[in-house]
Protein backbone atom coordinates (compact mmCIF):
# COMPACT_ATOMS: atom_id res chain seq x y z
CA UNK A 1 0.00 0.00 0.00
CA UNK A 2 1.75 3.63 -0.98
CA UNK A 3 2.12 6.07 1.54
CA UNK A 4 -0.29 9.10 1.78
CA UNK A 5 0.73 12.51 0.97
CA UNK A 6 0.70 15.17 2.73
CA UNK A 7 0.75 18.82 1.22
CA UNK A 8 1.71 21.33 2.78
CA UNK A 9 2.23 25.23 1.49
CA UNK A 10 4.88 26.95 2.30
CA UNK A 11 4.00 30.44 0.80
CA UNK A 12 7.10 32.82 1.61
CA UNK A 13 9.69 34.90 -0.47
CA UNK A 14 11.75 36.07 2.50
CA UNK A 15 14.47 34.09 0.66
CA UNK A 16 14.92 36.15 -2.52
CA UNK A 17 14.56 39.80 -3.39
CA UNK A 18 12.26 39.13 -6.16
CA UNK A 19 8.68 38.95 -5.43
CA UNK A 20 5.77 36.74 -6.45
CA UNK A 21 7.41 33.39 -5.18
CA UNK A 22 5.17 33.15 -2.37
CA UNK A 23 2.60 32.88 -4.90
CA UNK A 24 3.73 29.15 -5.47
CA UNK A 25 1.33 27.13 -3.43
CA UNK A 26 -1.50 28.57 -4.83
CA UNK A 27 -0.38 28.44 -8.58
CA UNK A 28 0.57 25.03 -8.09
CA UNK A 29 -2.70 24.19 -6.57
CA UNK A 30 -4.52 25.73 -9.64
CA UNK A 31 -2.52 23.99 -11.44
CA UNK A 32 -4.44 21.02 -10.21
CA UNK A 33 -2.00 19.28 -8.07
CA UNK A 34 -4.38 17.18 -5.87
CA UNK A 35 -6.21 16.36 -8.63
CA UNK A 36 -3.78 15.11 -11.17
CA UNK A 37 -2.22 12.56 -7.66
CA UNK A 38 -5.87 11.41 -6.78
CA UNK A 39 -5.90 10.70 -10.36
CA UNK A 40 -2.57 8.83 -10.44
CA UNK A 41 -3.46 6.40 -7.37
CA UNK A 42 -2.18 8.13 -4.91
CA UNK A 43 -3.87 9.52 -1.47
CA UNK A 44 -3.38 12.98 -0.48
CA UNK A 45 -4.27 15.36 2.05
CA UNK A 46 -4.22 18.76 2.17
CA UNK A 47 -3.54 21.14 5.20
CA UNK A 48 -2.79 24.11 3.12
CA UNK A 49 -0.90 26.48 3.76
CA UNK A 50 1.45 27.29 6.38
CA UNK A 51 1.54 30.99 8.39
CA UNK A 52 4.06 33.38 6.79
CA UNK A 53 3.77 37.29 8.05
CA UNK A 54 3.66 40.01 5.46
CA UNK A 55 6.11 42.58 5.49
CA UNK A 56 4.38 45.74 4.06
CA UNK A 57 5.96 46.72 1.31
CA UNK A 58 8.37 47.54 -1.71
CA UNK A 59 7.96 45.59 -5.18
CA UNK A 60 11.60 44.60 -4.62
CA UNK A 61 13.40 44.20 -1.17
CA UNK A 62 15.98 45.91 0.25
CA UNK A 63 19.49 44.42 -0.29
CA UNK A 64 21.44 45.56 2.81
CA UNK A 65 22.79 42.75 4.74
CA UNK A 66 24.73 39.09 4.58
CA UNK A 67 21.47 37.57 5.11
CA UNK A 68 18.17 39.13 4.46
CA UNK A 69 15.20 38.09 6.66
CA UNK A 70 16.98 35.58 8.29
CA UNK A 71 15.04 35.94 11.39
CA UNK A 72 11.87 35.96 9.14
CA UNK A 73 13.24 33.16 7.21
CA UNK A 74 13.95 30.90 10.84
CA UNK A 75 10.73 31.77 11.94
CA UNK A 76 8.67 30.20 8.90
CA UNK A 77 11.19 27.28 8.72
CA UNK A 78 10.43 26.38 12.07
CA UNK A 79 6.69 25.65 11.21
CA UNK A 80 7.69 23.94 8.16
CA UNK A 81 9.99 21.77 10.13
CA UNK A 82 7.01 20.75 12.62
CA UNK A 83 4.60 20.11 10.31
CA UNK A 84 6.92 17.64 8.07
CA UNK A 85 8.05 15.61 11.71
CA UNK A 86 4.65 15.16 12.01
CA UNK A 87 3.77 13.76 8.86
CA UNK A 88 6.71 11.49 9.01
CA UNK A 89 5.64 10.51 12.11
CA UNK A 90 2.28 9.92 10.99
CA UNK A 91 3.70 7.55 8.10
CA UNK A 92 2.78 10.08 5.64
CA UNK A 93 5.03 11.23 2.60
CA UNK A 94 5.32 15.73 3.08
CA UNK A 95 4.81 17.54 -0.16
CA UNK A 96 6.21 20.78 0.62
CA UNK A 97 5.30 23.44 -1.91
CA UNK A 98 7.40 26.48 -1.54
CA UNK A 99 8.45 29.35 -1.85
CA UNK A 100 12.04 30.09 -2.55
CA UNK A 101 14.39 27.37 -1.62
CA UNK A 102 14.90 28.86 1.93
CA UNK A 103 11.89 26.63 2.75
CA UNK A 104 14.29 23.84 2.46
CA UNK A 105 15.72 24.26 5.76
CA UNK A 106 12.70 23.34 7.49
CA UNK A 107 11.72 20.73 5.32
CA UNK A 108 15.22 18.51 5.97
CA UNK A 109 15.06 19.14 9.67
CA UNK A 110 11.60 17.77 9.99
CA UNK A 111 12.37 15.03 7.47
CA UNK A 112 15.74 13.74 8.98
CA UNK A 113 14.38 13.24 12.78
CA UNK A 114 16.55 11.34 14.52
CA UNK A 115 17.28 8.68 11.54
CA UNK A 116 20.15 10.00 9.71
CA UNK A 117 18.89 10.72 5.57
CA UNK A 118 20.07 11.49 1.97
CA UNK A 119 19.16 14.30 -0.69
CA UNK A 120 18.85 14.57 -4.19
CA UNK A 121 19.27 18.39 -5.06
CA UNK A 122 17.67 19.18 -8.48
CA UNK A 123 18.94 22.68 -9.22
CA UNK A 124 21.09 25.08 -11.65
CA UNK A 125 22.62 26.75 -8.66
CA UNK A 126 24.40 25.07 -5.88
CA UNK A 127 22.71 26.81 -2.79
CA UNK A 128 25.95 26.38 -1.03
CA UNK A 129 26.93 30.28 -0.15
CA UNK A 130 26.79 31.33 3.27
CA UNK A 131 25.67 34.52 5.01
CA UNK A 132 29.73 35.81 4.50
CA UNK A 133 30.28 34.15 0.88
CA UNK A 134 26.97 35.20 -0.44
CA UNK A 135 26.93 37.80 -3.40
CA UNK A 136 23.00 38.53 -3.13
CA UNK A 137 22.51 37.92 0.18
CA UNK A 138 19.47 36.05 -0.53
CA UNK A 139 19.05 33.04 1.73
CA UNK A 140 17.34 30.78 -1.18
CA UNK A 141 21.04 30.55 -2.56
CA UNK A 142 22.02 29.17 0.85
CA UNK A 143 19.86 26.38 2.11
CA UNK A 144 22.14 23.29 1.02
CA UNK A 145 25.30 25.20 3.70
CA UNK A 146 22.78 25.84 6.28
CA UNK A 147 21.69 22.43 6.06
CA UNK A 148 24.64 20.91 6.58
CA UNK A 149 26.15 23.22 9.35
CA UNK A 150 28.59 25.87 7.16
CA UNK A 151 28.11 29.88 7.57
CA UNK A 152 26.52 31.43 10.68
CA UNK A 153 23.45 30.99 10.38
CA UNK A 154 22.48 33.11 13.97
CA UNK A 155 22.28 31.55 17.78
CA UNK A 156 22.49 27.83 17.55
CA UNK A 157 23.01 26.82 14.24
CA UNK A 158 19.24 26.36 13.86
CA UNK A 159 19.06 25.66 10.02
CA UNK A 160 21.71 22.48 10.47
CA UNK A 161 19.80 19.42 10.08
CA UNK A 162 21.94 16.85 12.15
CA UNK A 163 20.81 13.37 9.87
CA UNK A 164 21.69 14.81 6.78
CA UNK A 165 25.29 13.76 5.46
CA UNK A 166 27.28 15.62 3.40
CA UNK A 167 28.69 12.26 1.55
CA UNK A 168 24.63 11.05 0.88
CA UNK A 169 23.65 14.57 -0.96
CA UNK A 170 23.66 15.34 -4.80
CA UNK A 171 23.55 18.21 -6.89
CA UNK A 172 22.17 17.24 -10.41
CA UNK A 173 22.12 19.99 -12.89
CA UNK A 174 24.20 22.83 -11.45
CA UNK A 175 25.25 25.10 -14.44
CA UNK A 176 26.27 28.80 -12.60
CA UNK A 177 28.09 28.75 -9.34
CA UNK A 178 29.68 31.91 -7.46
CA UNK A 179 33.32 31.69 -7.13
CA UNK A 180 33.16 31.15 -3.44
CA UNK A 181 30.44 28.61 -3.33
CA UNK A 182 32.34 26.54 -6.20
CA UNK A 183 35.67 26.37 -3.78
CA UNK A 184 33.19 25.08 -0.38
CA UNK A 185 31.26 22.72 -2.89
CA UNK A 186 34.78 21.26 -4.12
CA UNK A 187 36.31 21.22 -0.24
CA UNK A 188 33.02 19.34 0.75
CA UNK A 189 31.73 15.60 0.44
CA UNK A 190 28.83 16.24 -1.61
CA UNK A 191 28.73 14.92 -5.06
CA UNK A 192 28.04 17.77 -7.47
CA UNK A 193 26.67 16.83 -10.72
CA UNK A 194 26.87 19.31 -13.84
CA UNK A 195 24.82 19.84 -16.63
CA UNK A 196 27.86 19.13 -18.71
CA UNK A 197 28.16 15.74 -17.36
CA UNK A 198 24.76 14.96 -18.08
CA UNK A 199 25.61 16.11 -21.71
CA UNK A 200 28.40 13.30 -21.81
CA UNK A 201 27.39 10.37 -19.36
CA UNK A 202 23.24 11.07 -20.47
CA UNK A 203 20.50 12.21 -17.74
CA UNK A 204 19.06 8.61 -16.47
CA UNK A 205 23.17 7.40 -15.76
CA UNK A 206 23.62 10.56 -13.54
CA UNK A 207 20.53 10.35 -12.09
CA UNK A 208 20.83 6.65 -10.81
CA UNK A 209 24.56 7.56 -9.18
CA UNK A 210 22.40 10.37 -7.91
CA UNK A 211 20.35 8.27 -6.30
CA UNK A 212 22.94 5.60 -5.02
CA UNK A 213 24.61 8.15 -3.40
CA UNK A 214 21.42 9.75 -1.77
CA UNK A 215 20.41 6.34 -0.37
CA UNK A 216 23.71 4.60 0.33
CA UNK A 217 23.90 3.45 4.05
CA UNK A 218 21.03 5.49 4.82
CA UNK A 219 17.45 4.48 5.31
CA UNK A 220 15.53 7.42 3.54
CA UNK A 221 16.08 10.44 1.12
CA UNK A 222 14.58 13.84 -0.11
CA UNK A 223 14.22 15.30 -2.93
CA UNK A 224 14.65 19.11 -3.59
CA UNK A 225 13.37 20.04 -6.90
CA UNK A 226 14.04 23.90 -7.64
CA UNK A 227 12.28 24.56 -11.57
CA UNK A 228 15.34 26.49 -12.17
CA UNK A 229 16.91 22.95 -12.83
CA UNK A 230 14.81 23.08 -15.89
CA UNK A 231 15.35 25.10 -19.30
CA UNK A 232 13.68 28.30 -18.74
CA UNK A 233 11.87 27.66 -22.05
CA UNK A 234 9.59 25.27 -20.47
CA UNK A 235 9.95 26.22 -17.06
CA UNK A 236 10.00 30.57 -17.47
CA UNK A 237 8.37 31.34 -13.98
CA UNK A 238 10.94 30.98 -11.85
CA UNK A 239 13.22 34.18 -10.07
CA UNK A 240 16.81 33.23 -11.46
CA UNK A 241 16.66 31.50 -14.84
CA UNK A 242 19.65 29.82 -16.21
CA UNK A 243 20.11 28.66 -19.52
CA UNK A 244 20.70 25.33 -20.93
CA UNK A 245 18.59 22.96 -17.95
CA UNK A 246 17.16 19.91 -18.38
CA UNK A 247 14.64 19.52 -20.80
CA UNK A 248 10.42 17.85 -20.37
CA UNK A 249 11.68 14.25 -21.21
CA UNK A 250 14.87 14.45 -19.15
CA UNK A 251 13.16 15.65 -16.29
CA UNK A 252 9.81 13.68 -16.08
CA UNK A 253 12.64 10.48 -16.92
CA UNK A 254 14.08 11.79 -13.35
CA UNK A 255 11.35 12.21 -11.52
CA UNK A 256 10.33 8.31 -12.70
CA UNK A 257 13.68 7.25 -11.17
CA UNK A 258 12.76 8.89 -8.03
CA UNK A 259 9.52 6.47 -8.04
CA UNK A 260 11.29 3.22 -9.21
CA UNK A 261 13.10 3.54 -5.49
CA UNK A 262 11.29 1.99 -2.83
CA UNK A 263 8.19 3.94 -2.03
CA UNK A 264 9.34 3.47 1.62
CA UNK A 265 12.69 4.92 1.64
CA UNK A 266 11.35 8.42 -0.54
CA UNK A 267 10.88 10.46 2.91
CA UNK A 268 10.01 13.73 2.21
CA UNK A 269 9.64 15.70 -1.00
CA UNK A 270 9.42 19.52 -1.85
CA UNK A 271 8.96 21.65 -5.06
CA UNK A 272 10.59 25.32 -4.63
CA UNK A 273 11.27 28.33 -7.14
CA UNK A 274 7.69 28.46 -9.03
CA UNK A 275 6.71 32.11 -9.09
CA UNK A 276 3.50 32.91 -11.29
CA UNK A 277 4.48 36.31 -11.56
CA UNK A 278 7.12 35.74 -13.68
CA UNK A 279 5.31 32.84 -15.80
CA UNK A 280 3.13 32.77 -18.49
CA UNK A 281 0.15 31.39 -18.08
CA UNK A 282 1.14 29.32 -15.26
CA UNK A 283 3.14 27.26 -17.05
CA UNK A 284 5.90 26.75 -14.55
CA UNK A 285 3.53 25.41 -12.10
CA UNK A 286 1.70 23.05 -14.85
CA UNK A 287 5.29 21.84 -15.25
CA UNK A 288 5.52 21.03 -11.31
CA UNK A 289 2.79 19.73 -10.90
CA UNK A 290 3.87 16.84 -13.65
CA UNK A 291 6.77 16.26 -12.46
CA UNK A 292 6.01 15.68 -8.96
CA UNK A 293 2.95 13.61 -9.82
CA UNK A 294 5.90 11.51 -11.74
CA UNK A 295 8.32 11.38 -8.70
CA UNK A 296 5.54 10.54 -6.54
CA UNK A 297 4.94 6.77 -8.99
CA UNK A 298 2.33 7.79 -11.55
CA UNK A 299 2.36 5.51 -14.22
CA UNK A 300 0.67 5.49 -17.59
CA UNK A 301 0.54 1.60 -18.00
B1 LIG B 1 18.08 29.08 -5.89
C1 LIG B 1 23.04 33.07 -6.31
F1 LIG B 1 24.46 34.87 -6.76
N1 LIG B 1 24.05 32.03 -6.26
O1 LIG B 1 23.47 33.15 -3.97
C2 LIG B 1 22.87 33.67 -4.91
F2 LIG B 1 23.79 33.73 -8.43
O2 LIG B 1 17.36 28.52 -4.72
C3 LIG B 1 21.75 32.54 -6.85
O3 LIG B 1 18.85 27.96 -6.42
C4 LIG B 1 20.98 31.69 -5.88
O4 LIG B 1 17.13 29.53 -6.88
C5 LIG B 1 19.81 30.94 -6.46
O5 LIG B 1 22.13 34.65 -4.82
C6 LIG B 1 19.02 30.28 -5.39
C7 LIG B 1 23.48 34.17 -7.26
MN1 LIG C 1 17.71 26.39 -5.31
MN1 LIG D 1 18.17 27.41 -8.38
MN1 LIG E 1 18.10 21.77 13.20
Amino acid sequence: MQRTVRIIGAPTDYGTNRRGVDMGPSAIRYAGLGDRLDESGRQTTDVGDLFVARTAGQSQRATDSNARHLEETREVCERIEAEVKDTVESGEIPLLLGGDHSVAIGTVNGATRESPMGAVWFDAHGDFNTPSTSPSGNVHGMPLAGLLGYGEFGEMDWARADGLREENVAIVGVRTLDEHERKLLRESDISVFTMSEIDTRGLTDVVADALATATDGVDGFHVSLDMDWLDPQIAPGVGTPVRGGATYREAHAAMEQVAERDDASLRSIEVVEVNPILDEANETAELATELVTSALGKRIY
